[in-house]
């Protein structure tokens, strides 16, 4: 059983920063001070949060690959929910651990298999090719606004099966859950304070009667058909995609061009072979890791890069500074 003061206090020796990951000063310049957390060591004390963070890749890849020690259940923001309640109905996917997690998973893998990709596949490029050609014709654009956060939503909520009313609501719910998973700051209070009517337009849309009756979402719900789920964990399946399929889209794809842009070189390489496209994205992601950060929750006394944690400690994952860790890629900002 975890003592209360044993949770706000680290080992003797743990290396204890002040450094606030989640302020908005931190994310104007992310690098220096993921720098500053890998060198530190191999965890360290967020003093703000009175959690551990790891940034450096090894000891990231052992938290991920250990879900029994580091659970997500307990929720994957700084909130513990064992002690608060979550804001929603927590997601079948992303706050559950296995072997629950397995089966939701299993019918999200169906609904987002190689075969239903391929059938996507002739309407993606040609909404790619037409967005692409009118960006070239204007001769000089904004790669997020005019580009990134536009070619997701010519495709995406069609291939879900969205219904077309509202659809503006999906960025600024994404932002939200995002938002959500941070501590109480500014950031999280204003998400709070605007949420209402994204949450209530999302979970009308995750309903099987509001869904077209041939899209990936549909595909969810005909797996509530079988039995395999109910309803309404069908329903949080959906829900699942509306918050982690459109915002990672665009930061995915406006990683790639801002990778791109900076790197004429790689993109007069990339242009000489264009079969190298999926490796430049993959490397955008490394470089730029859209998703920056998640918890963990210990669910056991544990020992991480030779440090000690207690039961129920939040550990938090810096998911961009383990991407950039020179010990596992000699020239990682390359
Ligand atoms: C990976 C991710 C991020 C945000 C939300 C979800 C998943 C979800 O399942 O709702």
């Amino acid at each position: 059983m975890l003592q209360a003061d044993e949770a706000r206090r680290p080992a003797a020796g743990v290396p204890v920063s002040s450094i606030d990951p989640f302020s908005i000063d931190f994310f104007r310049d992310p690098h220096p001070v993921h720098e500053a957390l890998r060198e530190a060591g191999p965890v360290v004390w967020l003093e703000a949060y009175e959690s551990y963070a790891a940034a450096r890749h090894a000891e990231v890849r052992e938290i991920l690959g250990d879900p029994a020690t580091f659970c997500s259940r307990r929720g994957v923001g700084l909130s513990d929910f064992q002690r608060e309640a979550p804001w929603r109905p927590p997601s079948l996917v992303l706050e559950r651990d296995p072997p629950e997690h397995d089966r939701a998973r299993a019918v999200l893998n169906r609904a987002l298999s190689a075969t239903v990709m391929r059938s996507l596949r002739a309407r993606f490029a040609e909404a790619a090719e037409a967005l692409a050609a009118e960006l070239a014709l204007r001769g000089r654009f904004d790669a997020i606004a005019d580009c990134a956060e536009v070619y997701p939503m010519m495709v995406l909520p069609d291939a879900v099966g969205l219904s077309k009313e509202g659809r503006e609501h999906l960025l600024p719910y994404a932002a939200t859950v995002f938002n959500m998973f941070g501590p109480d700051n500014e950031l999280r209070r204003a998400a709070l304070a605007q949420m209402a009517p994204h949450v209530e337009w999302v979970a009308l849309q995750c309903k099987r009667e509001t869904l077209a009756s041939d899209g990936i979402g549909a595909m969810i719900h005909a797996a509530a058909d079988e039995g395999e789920v109910t309803r309404q964990e069908a329903e949080l399946l959906v829900r699942s995609l509306l918050s982690a399929g459109f915002d990672t889209t665009v930061h995915g794809v406006g990683a790639a061009m801002h990778c791109l842009a900076r790197n004429p070189h790689q993109f007069a390489a990339l242009k000489a072979d264009p079969t190298k496209a999926r490796a430049a994205f993959e490397e955008a992601v490394r470089l730029e890791s859209p998703v920056q950060t998640f918890f963990r929750t210990t669910t056991r006394d544990v020992e991480l890069g030779g440090t000690p944690i207690p039961e129920g400690a939040k550990v938090l994952m810096l998911l961009g500074a383990a991407n950039r860790d020179p010990r596992k890629w000699p020239h990682a900002d390359r």
